[in-house]
């Protein structure tokens, strides 16, 4: 776990200061898995920075365990303002007490808790995955209303136990378990990285001949599947159709080059409103409680159009 201080200047206040210096924060991050990870890494620490907020980071290199010291190490600088992204759902409890008893206001990026106790942080800032898994399975739907055979998916799944992928799989699954054609025959984690991603679909691909589409919960485990089915000697985005999560650049240049059928957005760049809703919560101001990005989809033909501008 690597813990760096950084961020514009200005003296740390207390816990539950934040009165007239600047305001400092204690962030979390999951890892730099992928993409999507290191431009959400590049946005909180470049908000920071352009908000005046003296930002303490550290990465937990996909560890709950580290996620836990790095929490616990930000209530003993007495922070003004703790935010994390949680690699898993579950076992939050404890340590989000220990903040709510220090006075420190806990907010949640990218992913969600599965806390009963909505009072152990102040607002979520980030997507709805369940609504992505849906958008995923919708173009499944559309792009199959006419077959008649049954559609053989895999599916490789985000970080198990993580928000993004039990609800990606949920979402997907709703839209698509309408249809009996539809059958998931192979589903498992590629923990949302290239490696893991071509690992296992390269498993896949010996134990399935019949494979007719991917559905990759993030571009990174998508791009790796895409060099298992090219070295199995088939193509991608023709003889295995792939739906991914994310659009971030390597993964939209896929879609444009057709070997990636139909993106999910999932926007990473949450650290404007994430240094916004610090201000206020520190403030004691009222917050939503959740806060839910917007996001889009995108097509080959759209890829093509908007990959030069896109920002990450
Ligand atoms: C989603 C985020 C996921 C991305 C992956 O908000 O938590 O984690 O989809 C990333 O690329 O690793």
């Amino acid at each position: 776990m690597s813990m760096t201080a950084c961020g514009s200047g200005g003296s740390s206040s207390g816990g539950g200061g934040g009165g007239g210096g600047s305001i400092t924060m204690g962030f979390s991050q999951v890892g730099a898995e992928s993409g999507w990870r290191t431009a959400n890494t590049k946005s909180v620490q470049d908000s920071a920075k352009s908000a005046g907020i003296t930002l303490k980071f550290s990465d937990a290199q996909q560890k709950q365990e580290n996620q836990i010291k790095a929490i616990r190490s930000y209530i003993q600088q007495k922070v003004d303002v703790i935010a994390f992204s949680p690699v898993v759902e579950s076992g939050w409890d404890t340590v989000l007490k220990e903040a709510k008893d220090a006075k420190i206001p806990v907010i949640l990026t990218d992913r969600a808790v599965d806390s009963k106790d909505t009072s152990l942080y102040k607002t979520f800032l980030g997507s709805d995955f369940v609504e992505e898994g849906k958008k995923a399975g919708q173009w499944l739907v559309n792009e199959y209303k006419d077959a008649k055979d049954p559609v053989n998916i895999v599916e490789l799944q985000g970080t198990t136990g993580s928000a993004p992928a039990n609800d990606r799989k949920s979402g997907f699954q709703e839209v698509i378990g309408a249809d009996p054609k539809f059958k998931i025959i192979a589903s498992q984690t590629g923990d949302f990285t290239r490696a893991k991603g071509k690992e296992v679909m390269e498993a896949f691909l010996k134990s399935n001949p019949d494979i007719d589409v991917l559905y990759a919960h993030n571009d990174d485990m998508g791009l790796g599947a895409i060099e298992a089915i090219e070295g199995a000697g088939k193509v991608p985005g023709k003889d295995i159709k792939i739906i991914t999560v994310d659009a971030v650049k390597d993964g939209m240049q896929a879609l444009a080059d057709g070997k990636i059928n139909f993106i999910v957005e999932c926007s990473p760049l949450l650290g404007p409103q994430l240094m916004d809703l610090a201000k206020k919560v520190v403030k004691g101001e009222q917050v939503p409680t959740r806060v839910v990005t917007e996001e889009t989809t995108f097509t080959q033909e759209q890829a093509k159009q908007v990959l030069s501008s896109r920002q990450y």
